[in-house]
C-alpha cells in the first residue's frame, strides 16, 4: 500500500509524465510544419514513450492499492523560434523531469516505502538516457552549421538517429 504522501507525489509525477508527452507531441508538429520531418517523427515517438511513462506510473498507483487520479491537460508552448530551441527547451524539460523524479524518490525514502522506490529506479535510468539524448541534439547543432547549404536537412537527419 502507499502511504497519502507517496500517492500524492506519483499523481504528480503521473501529470508531469503526461505533461511531457504533450510538450513533445507540440514540439513534433513545429518540426513537421517547418520540414524537419524525420526528426519530428523521433519526437513523435518521444511523445508516445512519455505517454508510456505516464501509463506506468498510473497503473502502478491503481497496482498499489491507491487511487491514479487522470491528469487534466494544460496548454503547452506551440512555437517555437528556431530548430534548435525545440531541443534547448526540451533538455530544460528532461532535466526538471529528473528532478522531479528524485523529489519522488526522496519522498518514498523519508516514508520507508522500498517498493516504490524500487519501482522509481527505472525511471531514473531513463532520464539518465533522454539528459544525454537532448544534450547530443545540442552538440549537433555546434558541430553542423545551419547555415551551410544542406545544414538544416543535415541536422534533421543526424538528430532523428539519436534515439
Ligand atoms: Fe519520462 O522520460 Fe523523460 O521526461
Amino acid at each position: 500500500s502507499l502511504t497519502e504522501g507517496v500517492e500524492n507525489i506519483l499523481n504528480l509525477q503521473a501529470k508531469i509524465e503526461s505533461d511531457a508527452s504533450n510538450k513533445y507531441l507540440a514540439m513534433a508538429a513545429w518540426l513537421d510544419r517547418n520540414g524537419f520531418d524525420n526528426t519530428a517523427s523521433y519526437l513523435y515517438k518521444q511523445a508516445e514513450e512519455e505517454r508510456e511513462h505516464f501509463l506506468k506510473i498510473f497503473k502502478f498507483i491503481t497496482d498499489m492499492g491507491g487511487i491514479a487520479i487522470t491528469p487534466s491537460v494544460p496548454e503547452v508552448q506551440q512555437e517555437f523560434a528556431s530548430f534548435r530551441d525545440v531541443f534547448e527547451i526540451a533538455l530544460q524539460n528532461e532535466i526538471a523531469v529528473t528532478q522531479a523524479i528524485n523529489k519522488v524518490i526522496a519522498k518514498c525514502r523519508a516514508e520507508n516505502d522500498y517498493a516504490t522506490e524500487d519501482f522509481m529506479m527505472w525511471y531514473v535510468a531513463e532520464q539518465r538516457e533522454e539528459e544525454k539524448n537532448a544534450r547530443r541534439a545540442l552538440e549537433l547543432f555546434e558541430l553542423i552549421n545551419v547555415n551551410e547549404a544542406d545544414g538544416k536537412f543535415q541536422l534533421d537527419l543526424q538528430i532523428s538517429k539519436i534515439g
